[in-house]
């Protein structure tokens, strides 16, 4: 894919449904009793993925575009899945759906891509095994996927859980479903909470209280209607165009603000970017609101500690804004970068490199010189939809790029091209 220069980027835009509510609400939809509605889901490969694990277990879930109907089994009424399940390239459909797993009276097994073979898996099988279930994975320790789980008894835990991650947390909240007792994670810093909020919606006792999470396990849980918000990690993308391509004035409609994702918008403020939150509401019990940003001149600055985990998406499309801030931006604390769909903090470093940034990766971070004019150049997207769409916007502000594998952005946001494209007046 071929992105070129251009400036004065004018108009409104509505990025798709956020990826993890999506993918949220067909897992709790599915073991609900009763059907539940979706609106504004997310028709990515990674939530895609979500839905056809759950058709292999006997849920029938019916789409029409960004809409779906789940007819829940109620939370003991999945079926044995006839063949392995395939996760994709999806972090959050592999670590949630092995919580659910882990309380089902049935043998099964997941996998994914090449790419979800090398994430860590150990986060999760180490605190499912600490409650009893019986968790098998792959590879080095035994610690990846392919995992395999078998019927086991599972007793609630109180789980410190030694990373920032939803996904750890969701999974043993997930489990916590099918536990004796009470379940609780606490962790260093509080990540994103759609699961919390949802399972809630769906008449869970969950109770968030700080760092912690505590569920206690329900008879069953019902059938909710659900209106997904745009997503801000694909708004980001746009929020970024609109301050760095010179003259641009953009509109984003309908987007997430929940303040566990919503790092971006405070980051920008920091670096001195024109962004203002409009019509701010509640969507389905989320907050949203729309975004308006403007062509500004952005200074640098430090991206670091609690704030790490509501903008971790975001890293590679901050490190573009850095590039063209006068003066030096430090991110630091997200090492958790190193295990996304790709490395991010290898693969941001060596596009922007090539684009003639002054970049330096470090143990958990980057530290950028921003302000140097940056060239076009060839960009490996290393199936990384996040990497792609990143370099897609730096390309627009600098030169023209050629971004390899650049179809990635299937993943989270299908029409992204489509939606620049009509963005950049084409
Ligand atoms: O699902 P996947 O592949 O892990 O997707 C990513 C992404 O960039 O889209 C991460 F690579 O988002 C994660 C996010 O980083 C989605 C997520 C969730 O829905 O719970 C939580 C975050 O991951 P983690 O490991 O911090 O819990």
């Amino acid at each position: 894919m071929i992105i070129k220069k251009h400036t004065n980027l004018r108009g409104e835009i509505s990025v798709p449904g956020d990826k993890s509510i999506s993918h949220r609400s067909i897992m709790f939809g599915a073991i609900s009793k009763g059907i539940t509605h979706v609106e504004g889901f997310l028709p990515g490969a990674d939530c895609i993925s979500t839905i056809e694990c759950f058709r292999s277990m006997g849920v029938d879930i019916l789409r029409e575009g960004d809409k779906v109907r789940v007819e829940g089994k109620g939370l003991h009424g999945l079926k044995a899945p006839e063949h392995v399940l395939d996760t994709g390239n999806s972090g959050t459909t592999t670590r949630l759906i092995s919580g659910i797993l882990s309380g089902q009276d049935f043998e099964s097994s997941l996998n994914g891509d090449e790419s979800i073979r090398k994430r860590p898996m150990g986060r999760i099988i180490t605190p499912l095994k600490m409650m009893g279930a019986d968790i098998s994975g792959s590879g080095e320790n035994g610690m990846y996927a392919p995992l395999t789980i078998k019927p086991s008894h599972l007793t609630g835990i109180d789980y410190n859980s030694p990373v920032a991650s939803a996904q750890v947390k969701s999974a043993v909240l997930l489990a916590g479903l099918y536990a004796d007792g009470k379940t609780s994670v606490t962790e260093p810093s509080l990540s994103r909470n759609h699961t919390e909020l949802m399972l809630k919606g769906f008449g869970a006792d969950v109770i968030s209280d700080g760092l912690t999470a505590v569920i206690c396990p329900p008879e069953e849980l019902y059938a909710q209607d659900i209106q997904v918000p745009g997503d801000i990690s694909s708004a980001a993308y746009f929020i970024a165009a609109g301050l760095i391509v010179p003259g641009s004035e953009v509109l984003i409609r309908n987007v997430g603000i929940n303040p566990t994702r919503a790092g971006i918008i405070e980051v920008c403020k920091a670096m001195g970017g024109s962004i203002s939150l409009l019509n701010e509401r509640s969507a389905g019990g989320e907050p949203a609101g729309d975004i308006l940003v403007k062509y500004s001149s952005l200074t640098g600055t430090v991206v670091e500690g609690d704030m790490i985990p509501t903008l971790i998406d975001e890293i590679p499309i901050i490190a573009v804004m850095a590039a063209f801030a006068k003066g030096r931006t430090v991110i630091k604390d997200a090492a958790e970068l190193k295990v996304k769909e790709s490395n991010r903090i290898d693969t941001v470093c060596e596009g922007l490199k090539a684009m003639g940034c002054d970049i330096t990766p470090t143990d958990d971070g980057m530290i950028i010189e921003g302000g140097k004019m940056l060239h076009g150049a060839s960009i490996n997207s290393y199936l990384d939809h996040r990497i792609a769409m990143s370099f897609a916007i730096a390309a627009l502000a600098s030169g023209e790029c050629d971004i390899e594998n650049a179809e990635c952005v299937n993943i989270s946001y299908p029409n992204f091209y489509d939606d620049l494209a009509r963005l950049a007046g084409n």
